[in-house]
């Protein structure tokens, strides 16, 4: 079985997406996912420039030595850019091996270990009662987890309360410039503790409750934080000090039993180095998509395994329902799943791409469908154009830029 193509398709159906669709001599196709929110167009040049010429007559069945051909081959290996690329041409040829086999995607990685995947969805307010009525509704959706994020007092416009595909007006050109958030890191610290003990008190204990920090404290500022969160029991505290520091995270666990999570801007498995040897982080947050596709992905859930740390893939709305699809067929075959972040895709994106996974029960089930089970419609792709849009950036008050 050959690969006669591989066509980069990239679209904006609401958000922009890009897709590698490879296409094998026996008439098979698979896709995979390759977007990188605000910098879609480098990752879908290195496709079209530099790796679908090298695919054409290459066995599609040779997976992990293509992954290999495409990593080690490339001598500049790793980074968001390279990994992308290569997760969407492993995870296209991962759906044509499962197509060819006649089985859902999760049947060739082992089979299913549980009976779902259990998902997490996002409440927000700008405060404490909105906040209350935001978790209300996600669980009417039906999730039995949410993640809670919150204005802080002072502040205009907070992550995961503000929307982020809003752009400030205009540069020469028409391009977009990035939207300008702001923070108060004393104010978000003041604050945060009375959100969560507001949401414990009106859900009970049970109900698994999330919080991400976003990258944008100091290892000292985040194990207060993990301290004075510890009364309401989260399930977990992510990305509480920037990621490409593990040695922050020693002193962020040496003070708080509140379980981490960490890695979603992380690449490879090479980059979790000792936050996984030292058992300084409780879920890995790679996503297919991000970090080299179902073969990275496994090679990470694996070396996780043994460090006793479980799977938390990412899972906003800026991966696809391609990206979606490889992640349920993970999180339901390997043994240490934690919890999957599902975020719903719009009407639109969900006229371009059409998954066949089910969200029931607050968990989400791949499709009995072979392959990952979600087709790509080319035509409502072209109907939808790529539009330049950037994440915000973010600003202490005095105007410092700050992580965002
Ligand atoms: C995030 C994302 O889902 C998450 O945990 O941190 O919202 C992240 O900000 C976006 O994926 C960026 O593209
Ligand atoms: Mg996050």
């Amino acid at each position: 079985m050959r690969i006669i193509a591989a066509d980069t398709v990239v679209t904006g159906p609401g958000r922009n997406f890009v897709t590698l669709r490879i296409t094998t001599d026996d008439g098979l196709t698979g896709v995979g996912d390759a977007t990188l929110n605000g910098r879609e167009l480098a990752v879908a040049s290195y496709l079209r420039d530099h790796v679908a010429p090298l695919l054409t007559g290459r066995d599609a069945g040779r997976i992990e030595d293509t992954w290999q051909y495409l990593y080690r081959g490339a001598y500049w290996r790793r980074g968001p850019v390279t990994m992308a690329a290569v997760a969407a041409v492993d995870t296209a040829l991962w759906d044509i091996k499962a197509k060819a086999a006649g089985m859902p995607l999760y049947q060739l990685l082992g089979g299913a270990s549980r009976t779902g995947a259990l998902a997490y969805g996002h409440a927000s307010g700008r405060d404490i009662p909105e906040i209350l009525d935001s978790v209300r509704a996600v669980r009417a959706e039906g999730y039995r987890a949410v993640r809670v994020q919150s204005g802080v007092p002072g502040l205009d416009s907070v992550y995961g309360v503000d929307d982020p595909t809003r752009t400030a007006g205009t540069a020469s050109g028409g391009h977009p410039r990035p939207h300008e958030e702001t923070w108060d890191t004393a104010a978000y610290l003041r604050h945060i503790p009375r959100v969560f003990e507001a949401v414990r008190a009106e859900f009970g204990p049970e109900l698994p409750l999330l919080h991400d920090g976003h990258h944008r404290l100091t290892p000292i500022q985040a194990a207060r934080l993990g301290k004075d969160l510890e009364p309401y029991d989260l399930f977990w505290l992510e990305d509480a000090t920037p990621a490409e520091d593990p040695t922050a995270l020693r002193l962020v666990r040496g003070h708080t039993t509140t379980p981490l999570a960490l890695g979603e801007v992380f690449n490879s498995v090479y980059d979790y180095g000792p936050l996984l040897s030292e058992r300084l982080i409780d879920f890995v947050r790679s996503a297919v998509t991000h970090a080299g596709g179902v073969t990275g992905l496994r090679k990470l859930l694996d070396l996780a395994a043994v460090h006793g740390a479980r799977s938390g893939i990412h899972g906003p709305a800026d991966i696809s329902p391609v990206g979606m699809a490889a992640a349920v067929h993970l999180d339901l075959a390997v043994h240490n799943f934690g919890i999957q972040e599902y975020t719903r895709h719009t009407a639109e994106t969900l006229e371009v791409f059409r998954p066949s996974y089910t969200f029931e029960g607050g968990a989400l089930h791949p499709s009995e469908q072979p392959g990952l089970g979600v087709d790509l419609d080319a035509e409502a792709a072209a109907r939808f154009p790529y539009e330049p849009a950037y994440l915000p950036v973010n600003r202490l008050l005095d105007g410092t830029l700050h992580d965002w």
